[in-house]
């Protein structure tokens, strides 16, 4: 298939790519490389030496024998999203080119509304520029499973059945999302599910969970392939965090009480279920979701992991709760759904512990890159809109 991959220089984009074409797709990818730029603002980096676009095109083109069809550019113009679309002609259009941290847009107003418009105009263009070029194409589109926050009650599929005043329907299930952030992901849930509805086009919603991991097999000992592996406040997740902290002899640190919920997914098993949804399209009209984790923990188990791990590779780690600069449930209920990628075939490979004993070991290789930004990870972003580092409760 010709899969466009939106958000290609990323995290998750860069991997797929290499993933797809080892499946024998055709990849053409957009990319405005904001990323890069917003973890400099953080004042970090990626702990692995990511390459420039042009040396990763490169090494793709000696690895797989094949080109990229790469083009700089950022969807919230509405015509490169058409030209894109016209030139390349996708029969999925991957989307991951949005602002992915809840920190990064509590910061104030100026990175909340910059979050919102990114990420629900790229999204609204892409979908204009689908209905009018490629209107058969299938959008696959990442949404998160904090787009349904926490409620005290399970939490299905995307959709649930609801008997009111003795009448039925299949509704949406409620989403309470908990900052700037997450809500985009709602307001794209919404208007994406309204343009399968009206128009008729095709979409998979991905409420993904945590994804970790520092590589997939492809990628071989070539630097140029690797992904990025974010630790700063914002752009760094809480298990990507407590690795970083663990490495360089810093206290990994729960915030609060330290239990949160959240479902994790390592990113082989990711790429797995991504290609999982390309290859088995919805029909057309069609709006599906999918919640994409495999695993949940806690904050604190998962931190007891990361510290039972390092010990293994020889690093004492020590586990610090730090106050909650967030303003959230600390210790709540949570149970969701994930059964529709299990009926299309998808096999879990892969568990946490195999899976940290190998991102802390391709840590230990960039540790000075760690160390270097390490004020990058004690964090100072809170819910209530001031910028306080935060202290260690005990
Ligand atoms: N947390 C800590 N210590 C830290 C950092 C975070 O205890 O050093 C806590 C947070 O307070 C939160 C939990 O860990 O309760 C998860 O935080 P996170 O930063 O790992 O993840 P989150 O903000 O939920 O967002 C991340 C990605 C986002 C994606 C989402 C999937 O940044 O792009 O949408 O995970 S999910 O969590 O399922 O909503």
């Amino acid at each position: 298939m010709r899969v466009l991959i939106a958000g290609i220089d990323g995290y998750l984009g860069w991997t797929l790519a290499q993933y797809l074409t080892e499946h024998g797709h055709e990849i053409g990818g957009i990319d405005c490389y904001y990323r890069r730029d917003w973890v400099a603002e953080m004042g970090s980096q990626s702990a692995t030496p990511i390459s420039r676009m042009t040396e990763r095109l490169q090494a793709y083109t000696e690895k797989f024998g094949k080109n990229i069809v790469f083009r700089r550019g950022d969807l919230c113009d509405y015509n490169t999203c058409l030209d894109l679309m016209r030139s390349f002609k996708p029969e999925c259009v991957v989307h991951l080119a949005e602002m992915p941290s809840a920190p990064y847009s509590m910061i104030d107003v100026h990175h909340a509304v910059f979050t919102q418009t990114n990420n629900i105009m790229g999204t609204l263009n892409l979908l204009f520029a689908m209905r009018d070029e490629c209107p058969n194409a299938h959008l696959l589109k990442l949404g998160t499973m904090g787009e349904y926050g926490t409620p005290n009650v399970d939490i299905p599929e995307g959709f649930f059945e609801i008997e009111y005043r003795g009448r039925k329907e299949r509704m949406m299930f409620p989403r309470k999302a908990g900052s700037w952030y997450h809500q985009t992901k709602v307001h794209d849930t919404n208007n994406v599910e309204m343009a399968c509805r009206l128009w008729g086009l095709r979409s998979t919603d991905i409420m993904q969970g945590v994804v970790y991991g520092t590589r997939i097999d492809t990628m071989g000992d070539d630097e140029r392939l690797l992904t990025r592996f974010d630790f700063d406040q914002s752009f760094g997740t809480a298990i990507n965090r407590f690795c970083a902290q663990a490495v360089v002899g810093l206290p990994i640190t729960p915030f609060g009480k330290g239990h949160q919920k959240r479902g994790f997914l390592c990113l082989r098993d990711s790429m797995q279920c991504f290609t999982i949804a390309i290859e088995n399209p919805p029909e057309a009209g069609e709006y599906r979701v999918f919640n994409q984790f495999e695993e949940v923990y806690d904050i604190t188990e998962l931190a007891k992991k990361v510290k039972k791990t390092a010990a293994k590779l020889g690093i004492n780690a020590e586990i610090r709760n730090l106050t909650n600069p967030r303003q959230e449930e600390e210790d709540h209920y949570y149970n969701p759904d994930h059964q529709h990628l299990l009926d299309l075939g998808y096999q879990p490979t892969s568990d946490m512990e195999n899976e940290l004993r190998i991102v802390l070991a391709d840590l230990l290789k960039h540790k000075d890159r760690i160390a270097s930004r390490s004020h990058a990870l004690l964090p100072d972003i809170r819910w209530d809109g001031s910028r306080e580092k935060c202290d260690y409760v005990a």
